[in-house]
């Protein structure tokens, strides 16, 4: 067979393939990760056991097969060049660039992204996400240091020249044949490993690291270390409850909405950043640096805009109150009694157009008198409505983990200045916007329950005839 009739690698494919190859160097990187992911199996396996349905829930979404093999990890870049080479590089994968996060308003100096699969099939297959920070310079105030900073990142190539050329290819090629896709995830997860040797000297390291911790872990490293990977489960709280003991010292806090019946948005939590011993350049000590962490996430239903509006409004009300790390258990119960408003049946959630559902036509269910619409036939039983999982992030939640894990208490914060147009640019494309991907999941399932019973009236008007 020639070359050029290979056969291709389904994108997907090498999706699962980089994820799996990420979470086995993590692993062996980082062991609390392994006890993590131990404890989520097991914390799957008996929730799925004590809650009779939801495994068929599950599988009727879709959700039961990806569960397993679901993480979602995090790495933060130094430069657009960067930026725009992770861009080419995980299409190669299937994933693509869904919304924008703002973090500078919470003391972080960076903006972000999360590269993730976009179609129903994709994100069945496997949900693999990376959440992509880049950081802004120009939030250095330091004139001094801001050119410094700009110096060191123009000195590093964080792609191996392989990884780059087999990117370059898979777009002229269209894809990827099986011998090249296994090359191409083993040269890119070679940027995401850790190393324990700074490319500056201590006292630069000290100079950016009283910056802002987190310009000493962008800029000091041959590359982006992944700094978490994080594993989906199905019951958070039972997760939160179950590191301490099996030693891991969890972060005070759930980020996010808090418990419900039907969980919306995400869920997480996180185990707090090792302190790793570092060697600087030209000094014979180790320092040390504190930047990589273990997470836990459990993902509910995606809202709308007007779903997610009262979210964040009751979120605010919450944490203007008082900051959700110094208040511990207080916290949980403001939080929940805030969101008292928030309704938790699924037919209210659906009918007030609070969040997205995927739509089924009941196999041999009498179509409600010919109705074509939706309440009546979902009410009749004819057509089944599934919530549709969030896929995406959430800025005040993304904070708050970066701010456990960035070692220290501070709190400062930048002015708010959203800079999507520049991170676009930086990007070499725009982001989707994730609300218009859901809406689009939804309206395909609606017209295929139509076809489905226009199909379905066809053929009896047949039989009849
Ligand atoms: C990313 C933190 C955000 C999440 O799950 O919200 C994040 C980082 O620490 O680099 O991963
Ligand atoms: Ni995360």
């Amino acid at each position: 067979m020639s070359a050029s009739h290979a056969v291709l690698v389904a994108p997907d494919a090498i999706r699962s393939r980089f994820s799996g190859a990420m979470s086995e160097m993590y692993r062996r990187e980082v062991p609390q990760y392994g006890t993590l992911l131990d404890l989520v199996a097991d914390i799957n396996a008996r929730h799925l056991a004590d809650a009779p349905g939801l495994e068929a829930a599950l599988a009727r979404a879709g959700d039961l097969e990806r569960l397993h093999v679901e993480r979602h990890g995090a790495i933060r870049l130094g430069t657009a060049r960067e930026l725009s080479q992770a861009r080419r590089i995980f299409a190669v994968m299937g994933m693509r660039p869904v919304g924008y996060y703002d973090l500078s308003v919470a003391g972080v100096p960076v903006h972000s992204t999360a590269f993730r699969p976009v179609t129903d099939e994709a994100l069945a297959a496997n949900p693999f996400r990376l959440f992509t920070s880049l950081l802004r310079l120009e939030l250095i105030t330091d004139v001094a240091l801001r050119e410094e900073t700009a110096r060191i990142l123009a000195r590093r190539a964080i792609f191996t020249p392989r990884a780059l050329a087999l990117t370059a290819l898979a777009e002229s090629a269209g894809g990827l044949t099986d011998g090249e896709a296994d090359e191409f995830v083993a040269e890119v997860r070679e940027t995401f490993r850790w190393h324990g040797e700074s490319t500056v000297d201590a006292s630069t390291y000290a100079r950016l690291h009283d910056a802002h911790r987190l310009i000493a872990d962008v800029v000091c490293f041959r590359g982006p270390h992944i700094n978490h990977l994080t594993p989906r489960v199905l019951d958070i709280d039972a997760a939160q409850a179950g590191m301490p003991r099996r030693g891991i010292a969890a972060k005070d806090v759930v980020e996010g909405p808090p418990r419900r019946r039907h969980p919306i948005l995400l869920r997480q939590t996180s185990f707090k950043a090792l302190q790793e011993t570092v060697r600087f350049a030209g000094a014979d000590e180790a320092g040390r640096h504190t930047a990589r962490f273990g997470e836990i996430e459990q993902r509910g239903m995606a809202l709308t805009r007007a779903g997610r509006a009262l979210y964040d409004r009751l979120l605010a009300g919450v944490r203007d109150a008082a900051p959700a790390a110094a208040a511990g258990t207080a916290y949980d119960a403001r939080l929940a009694a805030a969101f008292g408003v928030f309704p938790d049946d699924l037919e209210t959630i659906r009918r007030d157009a609070l969040a997205f559902f995927r739509y089924h036509l009941v196999a041999d269910h009498p179509a409600a008198g010919g109705s074509r619409d939706l309440d009546t036939l979902v009410a009749a039983g004819a057509v089944r409505a599934e919530p549709i999982v969030y896929e995406d992030f959430l800025p005040v939640s993304a904070a708050g983990i970066f701010q456990s894990n960035l070692g220290g208490t501070e709190q400062r914060s930048y002015r708010a200045n959203e800079a999507r147009e520049a991170f676009e640019r930086d990007l070499g494309a725009p982001v989707l916007d994730e609300f218009a991907l859901y809406e689009a999941a939804q309206q395909r399932s609606i017209d295929a329950v139509l076809a489905a019973l226009d199909a379905r009236d066809r053929a009896a008007a047949r039989a009849a005839a």
